[in-house]
């Protein structure tokens, strides 16, 4: 008989097998559930592992494994860098001998101090068991390594003496508990793919990221080369190691790792890690769990050999049908059925259930396919449907699968995704302004403010017609993908420099302009790329906007509302966990009186239309330009 690893092997060999395997992850359910005391009765004493086998699932555990991570904190004590510590690992790491680690507490955080020959750098962070129940396992950087310019210099430093060995006893006994059920994916050097991924990842925190990736691009690339001699030590251990599945580099998404960026950066190194351990029989994962829609052509031609996490529509562009027909050719897919299916407050039990018969038609015939839940279980999930997928799988899943052919899910969606939006016409006037600001150039700009000005144009007028109105076109060219997250963020600090300029000339000054918005990610909750963005695209067409941060207690906000009041309290959540926050808040506005004092408007990538309907948001939307758009009229409204 097949046992599951077989099977999954063959299939990520390319072999047609009897049946499409399913392997949903459960550590983190499992994790939250089991801390929280919520595990069904059935498997109160069980863990994720023996649930698993008990419905008859295939496991799948990963290097990092999520769950015995937990048990020991001292794995993941230099999280904020990127480098964790394993036991199941394949290589073990350690610090050169003239570097000196000393720890710290403060508020409930640690900082942990980096003492090198050439100077101190820190970080400060945690993982408070608030957030382990929300599902998290990883931790948070408050204070990122990098925080000056000379603080590249002593990083580097640091990477490029790391020394790295192997680990095989540890990994080996890992893969041993696993056996026939399942398989183990071997991690790479880091979380991310390729050196300047690791750096964007872990050092800086994203947004500022792009200003730096701008800003200081030598220093940026001195460190990524240093970097690169730590992910070329650790490929040679993997190259030599027993592993056959290697994960290399997670989170791709085609706003932050965007086009460009993504082929320059990341997928030179993805095909060196493919050709290199493929060279040695191994097989290569990448992680895919993010918006891939303007990725699709990159990641498929990146010489990986597996696309694991797939998550479709309607959690992110891209439907099942898509990347079946796109990728299957290069690209063994694993993953394919979002997690906010399993979630009652965002998929109906008619959703779900079209989702499967859509499912089946769209991966004809159906090899090269490894179902899974992407990324993973989530803790809130309806089990059942968990248990019914597999029961589908398990009925329909016999290959070569026959009937129908490739058909999106919603062609009409994917049409109006895809279609490029044309910038407004307008904003002729000013359009040196808009070039100004679109490559950042603050100063240049605000000489620029300062010769109009100077020359007799009414200060409004610049301010409406140049950088409000260029902050929109900025925003529809970012909405269409012809320019980036970069050229946005660089924009909007431009536009500011600006500002600072027109602001003593603008009659009630720019602050008193469209309204007043307060921006925050939910409580449990440390995702801020996307808030971020909003609050930038909302601040450049002139609202006044004030950003609360991240993992903002309830209470927090509703005491910002009451010392406000804002116009909209905008509200981001990017975890399954965490949208119910924004039903506790809208309740809390209620009950404190100050519902009819304030629009609610919410968003993030599980959030939708009918989550914000039904907790009763004032709206949603999917993405900053829609958000801008979104607020305009609440203010209307
Ligand atoms: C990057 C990323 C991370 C980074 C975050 C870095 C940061 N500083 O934010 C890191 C690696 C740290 C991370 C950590 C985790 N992550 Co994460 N992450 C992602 C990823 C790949 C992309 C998110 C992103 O930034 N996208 C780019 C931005 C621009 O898009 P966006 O956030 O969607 O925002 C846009 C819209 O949603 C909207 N919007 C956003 N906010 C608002 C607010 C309002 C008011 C409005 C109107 C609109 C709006 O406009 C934005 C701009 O266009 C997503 C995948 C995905 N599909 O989203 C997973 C994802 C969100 N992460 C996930 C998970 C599970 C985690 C972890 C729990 C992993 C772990 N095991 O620890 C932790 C959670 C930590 C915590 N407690 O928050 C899951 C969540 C699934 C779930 N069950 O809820 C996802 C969906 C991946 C997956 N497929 O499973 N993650």
């Amino acid at each position: 008989m097949t046992t599951h690893r077989q099977r999954i092997m063959q299939v990520m060999r390319g072999e047609m097998v009897d049946v499409i395997p399913f392997v949903p992850r459960l550590d983190l359910w499992w994790m939250a559930n089991a801390l929280g005391g919520t595990l069904p009765e059935s498997f109160r004493t069980m863990s994720h592992d023996d649930i698993a086998r008990a419905e008859g699932w295939a496991l799948y555990r990963m290097v990092p494994d999520f769950v015995n991570m937990i048990r020991g904190p001292e794995d993941i004590l230099h999280r904020a860098i990127g480098l964790f510590s394993f036991q199941q690992s394949l290589y073990r790491w350690r610090f050169s001998n003239d570097i000196e680690v000393k720890l710290k507490d403060a508020d409930g955080q640690q900082i942990i101090e980096y003492h090198t020959p050439l100077g101190m750098v820190y970080t400060a962070g945690g993982l408070t068991e608030a957030m382990k129940r929300a599902g998290a396992s990883l931790g948070w950087t408050q204070a990122h390594i990098i925080q000056k310019p000379e603080d590249y210099r002593v990083v580097a430093y640091i990477f490029e003496n790391l020394e790295v060995f192997p680990n095989y006893d540890g990994f080996l006994a890992y893969q041993a508990q696993t056996g026939e059920d399942g398989i183990v994916a071997a991690g790479g050097p880091s979380l991310a793919a390729s050196p300047m991924h690791h750096i964007q990842k872990e050092f800086l925190g994203h947004t500022r990221f792009f200003y730096e990736y701008k800003d200081h691009e030598r220093e940026m690339r001195d460190l990524a080369a240093s970097v690169a001699v730590y992910f070329e030590k650790v490929l040679k251990v993997l190259e030599e190691s027993p592993a056959e599945l290697i994960l290399w580099g997670a989170n791709y998404d085609d706003t932050i790792t965007y086009a460009p960026f993504f082929a320059r950066e990341i997928q030179p190194w993805l095909r060196k890690a493919g050709e290199r351990l493929g060279a040695r029989g191994k097989l290569v994962a990448t992680h895919t769990d993010g918006e891939n829609f303007g990725l699709m052509d990159l990641i498929r031609d990146s010489g990986v050999h597996i696309a694991e996490a797939i998550t479709p529509y309607p959690m992110t562009r891209v439907t099942i049908g898509e990347y079946y027909r796109r990728w299957r050719d290069k690209l063994v897919l694993f993953g394919g059925i979002p997690e906010c299916l399993l979630l009652e407050e965002s998929a109906s039990d008619e959703e779900f259930q079209a989702y499967m018969d859509d499912l089946f038609r769209s991966v004809v015939p159906g090899d090269r396919l490894i179902l899974g839940i992407a990324d993973s279980v989530p803790p809130h999930a309806v089990f059942d449907r968990v248990r019914r997928i597999g029961e589908r799988i398990a009925l329909q899943g016999r290959l070569p699968l026959e009937a129908g052919a490739f058909r999106p899910l919603s062609e009409g969606d994917l049409k109006a995704a895809a279609a490029a939006s044309v910038p407004p016409a307008g904003a002729q006037r000013f359009a040196d302004l808009r070039e100004l600001m679109i490559a950042g150039d603050g100063d240049v700009l605000a000489g620029r403010i300062r010769e109009l000005l100077a020359s007799g144009t009414q200060a409004q007028e610049i301010l409406d017609e140049g950088l409000i109105a260029a902050m929109i076109i900025i925003s529809e060219q970012f909405q269409s993908g012809d320019i980036f997250i970069p050229e946005v963020l660089l924009a909007a600090r431009a536009m500011n420099e600006g500002l600072a300029v027109l602001d003593p000339h603008l009659r009630e000054g720019s602050a008193a302009r469209q309204g007043l918005v307060f921006i925050g990610t939910v409580a449990g909750d440390l995702h801020d790329i996307g808030k971020n963005l909003v609050a930038v695209m909302l601040g450049g067409v002139g609202f006044s906007v004030r950003d609360l941060g991240i993992n903002v207690a309830a209470e927090e906000f509703l005491k910002q509302v009451e010392a406000g009041p804002p116009d909209i309290l905008a509200l981001s959540a990017l975890l399954t966990t965490t949208m119910p926050e924004m039903k506790k808040i809208i309740g809390m506005l209620e009950e404190r009186g100050l519902r009819g004092k304030v629009r609610v408007m919410v968003g993030g990538a599980p959030v939708n239309a009918k989550f914000a309907r039904d907790i009763g948001a004032d709206g949603y939307a999917p993405n900053a330009s829609e958000a801008v758009k979104l607020a305009k009229q609440l203010l209307k409204a």
